[in-house]
């Protein structure tokens, strides 16, 4: 991709509104998120959030029941950094400042903004304003901002002190009726512990979580309040340490420059790039909203193995910053297979909240295995509205299945033994327990009852075909990935408190497990009794009704038949093999026409489906919405965060709908091309089991190069091959 390409402008998002703004050009390394808010008018405690720093606050029900998680957790912005206040000669504040240009270099993660700058007494200046953020020594960020004189040629005064603003609880605000927007804790103490002239260290500590942050801000060569003439354009920089905990660990600040942050950004990018190289040839937009939304995901993406990735990753509090099952299946499949250090990372988080997930498991009454938490920050529930939260037990079989994806493409035994092996045997304990046998049609089959499957419209019923067939896979895999770990270290079933008798008790639950069906329309049923309900009445509910969730109580909604999100044809996606091509067809049709897409995580995998269904032209529509989704503001919320699942969304489709890539059954990579004709081509890069392939795609020729590792046997468009070089093959 040219360079040109690989820059984001203002006039590529359709919503000029700050918050979009802020939201769309921030900048993160999952570690620290700074949102691009104004320098000027933007407030001063918040733009800046880091990864896992919470505050508690009790939940207050009107009517309370046993066991019902105490706390919220809410991300808590920390400080703008990027706010400055400059005054004229006469004290008078520039307090205006009008966005003229903007642009995120998404090659060398640098964002380069103008603004015009006035006050009350009409005078202007032009402020430029250059960031990065660290992405090797993850505290530090960088910003530098030059002035220069337009109508204002007089002295310049520049504050880059901090601002506190006085703590206030009232400050803080509750729950709202849209559930996607964040509660404000904002009540964390701030305390200037230590200044000088150049020099300011901030502490700030919250009071229930425990947590604290210390950030260092310095001026690079100038005092942090300072006077200059602007008779000719001048600049200012600063470097910040933000670090968890009570010092700045890491590098001592003086050694960090501002060119070696922007070295490191560049460095990072360039290995991102080299990895998960994409491009599509033939529609510069969707080419560089594609490349966009790989950054931002790359940008949100915790890397220790304590912190994950919220819902709107690091770029707004939405969802008050919580992880949901939106990590496994809708962004896990890029780092798996681009980046499987970061993927790895990712479940070790889960690993490490597993003490919450077994408690939370005895106090649901399940007598063993471990119960992940739908919605948290640190691995504890935190929602209050079970019916879709805690009852959404599917995400212990999501993070089952993304465990299976990443050892099936990595063959990564060492994390397999210390880590996924105890959560897939964790989790299909809780299967175990919490499912119960039935008769139907004359069979004993095993069942979930009172579950509520991805699509929360419709909650608390009896075998949800998705959440059965993640249970399903679970338990599989506790079996499978078992039996292989025990052929060369047998003392693994010992040392985890498991059994060749336990591993043949999960199968032979796997093999049972009872599926709803609907013969009339010969398709698989959401649940047992979806079809029992009247479906939604579409015609007459106008469109300034949607989303449904902001406009009907949820009981009002759970009557219907109506799809908020991608459900039962989520999981023909994952479990391609279950179903023939023509109930795919008529299971498409049929809930796709009960389907608002209220949710963001739904379109992607219509998408998808529809591409390897060979519907090309449906599938592409989905997937405009789905690759521009925050950049034209598709939900309307895109000032909360981005949509971390939906940018992860549209890799898949590309990859895993375009492409038509999938892994057979014994572990065999394969690919079907369809490709848009809008298109001329497309390329991409996958690793898998220790290669790195390129793949690229026109309307005549399919196209795949081992770019590194030994030679691996492939499947295009359904022949098998050995890829040793290159391979060509004409569509
Ligand atoms: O996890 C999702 C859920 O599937 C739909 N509501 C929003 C959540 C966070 O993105």
């Amino acid at each position: 991709m040219n360079g040109q390409q690989m820059v984001l402008k203002l006039n590529d998002i359709s919503s000029k509104k700050p918050g979009n703004i802020a939201a769309i050009f921030s900048l993160s390394n999952g570690y620290v998120g700074i949102q691009a808010s104004n320098p000027i008018n933007g407030s001063n405690d918040t733009g800046t959030l880091v990864n896992g720093f919470f505050e508690y606050s009790p939940i207050t029900y009107g009517e309370a029941a046993a066991f019902y998680p105490k706390n919220n957790q809410t991300i808590v912005p920390v400080l703008n950094l990027r706010k400055i206040i400059l005054l004229d000669e006469n004290h008078h504040r520039f307090d205006t400042a009008t966005i003229k240009d903007i642009s995120l270099n998404l090659e060398n993660g640098q964002l380069h903004e103008v603004y015009e700058v006035s006050n009350q007494a009409h005078k202007k200046i032009e402020m430029t304003v250059v960031s990065a953020i660290d992405q090797k020594n993850l505290s530090f960020y960088g910003i530098k901002f030059s002035f220069k004189p337009l109508s204002y040629k007089g002295k310049l005064i520049v504050d880059k002190r901090f601002k506190l603003d006085a703590i206030s609880e009232a400050a803080d605000i509750g729950a709202q009726e849209d559930p996607r927007k964040t509660r404000r804790v904002n009540s964390a103490a701030k305390q200037i512990i230590a200044s000088a002239d150049d020099r300011e260290i901030l502490k700030i500590a919250t009071k229930k979580s425990n947590q604290s942050i210390t950030i260092q801000g310095r001026s690079i060569s100038k005092k942090l309040l300072t006077e200059r003439d602007l008779t000719t354009s001048f600049d200012l920089t600063y470097i910040y340490q933000v670090s968890k905990g009570d010092e700045n660990k890491v590098v001592p600040i003086e050694q960090h420059s501002f060119v070696k942050i922007k070295e490191n950004s560049h460095q990072f990018w360039e290995k991102v790039w080299q990895q998960s190289a994409v491009m599509i040839s033939g529609n510069d937009e969707i080419n560089l909203a594609l490349h966009f939304n790989i950054f931002q995901l790359n940008q949100a993406a915790g890397r220790d193995g304590h912190t994950n990735i919220a819902a709107k990753g690091l770029t707004g509090p939405g969802y008050e910053g919580h992880t949901f099952w939106d990590t496994e299946m809708y962004m896990m499949p890029y780092f798996i297979y681009t980046n499987p250090e970061i993927a790895k990372s990712l479940l070790i988080y889960r690993y490490h909240t597993l003490a919450f997930a077994r408690k939370r498991a005895r106090e649901l009454g399940v007598d063993s295995g471990a119960l992940f938490a739908w919605r948290s920050i640190n691995g504890e529930e935190t929602s209050a509205y079970y019916p879709a939260s805690t009852a959404a037990y599917h995400l212990n079989g999501d993070i089952a299945y993304a465990i299976g994806k990443y050892y099936e493409t990595t063959d990564d035994d060492e994390f397999m033994e210390k880590y996924g092996f105890e959560i897939l045997l964790e989790t299909a304990r809780f299967w175990r327990e919490f499912g119960s046998w039935t008769e139907k049609n004359g069979q004993k089959k095993f069942e979930f009852l009172t579950v509520t499957g991805p699509d929360e419209y419709t909650a608390m019923v009896d075998n949800n075909y998705f959440t059965n067939r993640m249970a399903e896979n679970n338990l599989q895999l506790a079996y499978t990935v078992g039996h292989k770990l025990a052929v060369s270290n047998p003392k693994i079933l010992l040392k985890l408190n498991t059994s060749e008798n336990e591993l043949r008790q999960f199968q032979h639950l796997s093999t049972n497990i009872y599926f709803p069906r609907n013969t009339q329309y010969a398709i698989n049923a959401q649940d047992d009794s979806f079809f029992s309900k009247p479906i939604w009445p579409f015609q007459t509910t106008p469109n300034s009704q949607y989303p449904l969730l902001l406009h009907y109580h949820p009981l009002h909604i759970y009557r219907y038949q109506v799809n908020k999100q991608a459900d039962t044809i989520l999981a023909d996606f994952l479990f391609p093999e279950t179903i023939t091509e023509s109930q795919l067809g008529r299971e498409f049709d049929y809930y796709e026409k009960i389907t608002t897409h209220d949710s963001s995580l739904s379109r992607s995998i219509f998408s998808a489906v529809a591409a390897r269904m060979g519907n090309v032209k449906k599938a592409y529509s989905y997937f405009s919405d789905t690759v521009r989704m925050d950049l034209i503001d598709l939900q309307g919320n895109t000032e909360d965060g981005l949509h971390l699942a939906n940018l992860g969304g549209s890799w898949l489709d590309v990859v895993q709908g375009f492409a038509g890539m999938q892994v057979t059954a014994q572990g065999i990579l394969k690919i079907l091309p369809h490709l848009p004709e809008e298109w001329n081509s497309f390329e991409f890069r996958l690793m898998f089991k220790k290669r790195l392939l390129k793949f690229v795609i026109d309307q005549q020729i399919t196209e795949i190069t081992l770019i590194n590792g030994d030679p691996l046997e492939v499947i295009i468009n359904q022949k098998k091959y050995t890829l040793s070089k290159i391979i060509k093959i004409n569509n």
